[in-house]
């Protein structure tokens, strides 16, 4: 089927086949990205859970490996669930992770490479006294899993989170060890939410505007706390202050605590984490991105689940508020022939054809201006706009909806916008949203259609702008900078191979705007399969 076979992506992380999720134990050693994930050998659905394993010495193209862990003990027989890697200062390699046991306890698990001196680390051993930690008698055998990378304390010991649930509480606990085969469960928890639920995979780490090794850490230094909230399944962050002795981390703002507050993607992205890459000095970011089309679907093509494009994460040390994402530079390498606009018109209700031919792998990077005097003369209204109650690219207002139509036909029959929406808030402020729009973004039934997206901070003087990188069937957009980020998987009949087109629109009442953008093809990684020769 010529239609599903064109939902393949061309520079993100697939395996070959079979059921992908989350993303486990990223790392960089002796020269090479490691990658492990969920993986389903039997099948496009969840289940079976191993670890699958791929390398690349650049984040986009890959190597596959042999599975690195299989369920073949009693304490992982039913699934060898996510985990984390931790680079010791020695140069050893320890890997924790959730085997659900054969009485489906979650418990953790040590593995360790086979032979360190092999830089794609191959072949893993699972410690003999495994497991090397049970749930605490407070918490069920059902909600205890994720160990995170391990911190190096001013005590001269290791900390790890886990996520765990009490009721409705999603919480953190943290343990302390020296050798990673005993543990000692802190006083306290590193952090808890009423109401939010299991978290699955937190992640902590600490930020700046460079990147940062994981157990850096004193005054000055930020923490962000992340937490995958299985009861809504999406990944939520918070940036606040590591206490080390008092074993908590507290928010800077309360109301945007990690469950309640800021998300990193505002489309499909979960499951997520970073890791330090020693060798280019920066954290980076790795989302599993589900398929939002039918189970049925995914089976008869064989496979479900990306991993999005891996993200450098730093401070946004301009708002101090949020993170800044934004595509590893590698992907630049795919760059092929570009097109560049300048200062194009974009009159209000008007759709203008980009002539970049077929627009299936592109890379798109955009500026928008409104014009002035509309903007001075609108009126306050719409100060609540929100992307997802909206009514999407269609619903018209005095200062947007404008943007980008990606993965349309000729026709528009099938488009997916990605637009900005301003509106003038109580004494005169301008709020901007981001949104992507899946309404019309396919002509079949079973798939997923939502109006996307969030309120993105534009200070004084910026403008708005934009990256948009599509490759088949996803749609990844960054806000300006990187501030708010949306992920949407997008399946269009038409809009496919030679027909996929690009467009500006300007659905807004009251402003013109000036787009200026470049966009260019982007050539497909090489994601080879194993051979032993
Ligand atoms: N996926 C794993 C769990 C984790 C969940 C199982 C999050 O370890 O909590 O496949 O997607």
């Amino acid at each position: 089927n010529s239609m599903l076979s064109w939902q393949r992506t061309a520079f993100h992380f697939q395996p070959e086949k079979n059921w992908m999720n989350d993303p486990n134990g990223p790392m960089y050693y002796k020269g090479w990205y490691h990658f492990f994930y969920q993986y389903n050998p039997e099948g496009a659905v969840w289940g079976n859970i191993v670890w699958g394993h791929a390398v690349s010495e650049d984040l986009i193209h890959w190597l596959h490996l042999p599975l690195a862990m299989v369920a073949d003990q009693w304490y992982d027989v039913n699934g060898v669930w996510s985990g984390s890697a931790t680079i010791l200062p020695d140069g050893q390699v320890v890997m924790l992770y959730t085997g659900s046991s054969n009485e489906s306890v979650q418990l953790q698990n040590l593995a360790y490479p086979a032979d360190l001196s092999d830089p794609l680390l191959v072949h893993w051993v699972k410690h003999p006294g495994n497991p090397v930690l049970a749930p605490p008698p407070c918490i069920n055998k059902l909600d205890f899993r994720d160990p995170t990378t391990a911190w190096y304390t001013s005590g001269g010991k290791w900390r790890i989170a886990i996520g765990a649930k009490i009721n409705k509480t999603g919480m953190s606990l943290v343990y302390e060890t020296e050798d990673f085969k005993n543990y000692k469960l802190l006083p306290g928890m590193l952090h808890a939410v009423p109401g939010t639920g299991m978290w699955e995979c937190v992640d902590f780490f600490p930020v700046s505007e460079d990147g940062l090794d994981t157990s850096v850490n004193g005054p000055g230094v930020k923490h962000v706390m992340k937490v995958s909230l299985d009861d809504d399944r999406h990944d939520y962050y918070s940036i606040g202050t590591y206490d080390e002795k008092a074993n908590t981390w507290v928010p800077d703002n309360p109301e945007i605590d990690v469950g309640i507050g800021i998300r990193y993607d505002y489309g499909i992205f979960y499951a997520s984490k970073t890791f330090y890459d020693q060798n280019k000095r920066r954290r980076i970011l790795w989302g599993w991105i589900t398929e939002s089309d039918s189970e049925a679907a995914d089976v008869q093509k064989g496979w479900a689940s990306l991993q999005g494009i891996p993200r450098t994460i730093v401070l946004d040390t301009k708002t101090g508020s949020n993170l800044l994402q934004w595509p590893v530079e590698e992907v630049e390498s795919l760059r092929l022939s570009s097109k560049e606009f300048d200062s194009i018109e974009v009159k209000t209700g008007t759709v203008v054809p980009l002539d970049v031919g077929t627009a299936t792998q592109v890379d798109i990077v955009a500026e928008f201006e409104l014009d002035k005097q509309a903007l001075g003369a609108t009126p306050e209204a719409d100060a609540d706009y929100s992307c997802g109650a909206s009514g999407g690219a269609s619903q018209r207002g005095a200062l947007g909806p404008f943007g980008l139509l990606v993965l349309a036909d000729d026709g528009l029959s099938e488009q997916t916008p990605v637009y900005f929406y301003v509106v003038k808030g109580p004494n005169g402020t301008l709020k901007t949203s981001i949104c992507t729009d899946q309404l019309r973004s396919s002509e079949a039934s079973d798939v997923v259609k939502h109006v996307y997206g969030s309120f993105v901070p534009v200070l004084e003087g910026e403008k708005l702008s934009v990256r948009i990188m599509v490759d088949h069937s996803i749609v990844e957009t960054f806000a300006q900078g990187g501030r708010s980020c949306i992920t949407a998987r997008v399946y269009p009949t038409k809009a496919i191979y030679g027909a996929a087109r690009v467009f500006l629109f300007n659905n807004a009442t009251e402003a013109n705007v000036k787009a200026s953008l470049k966009i260019w093809q982007m050539n497909s990684a090489f994601i080879r399969p194993y051979s032993d020769q």
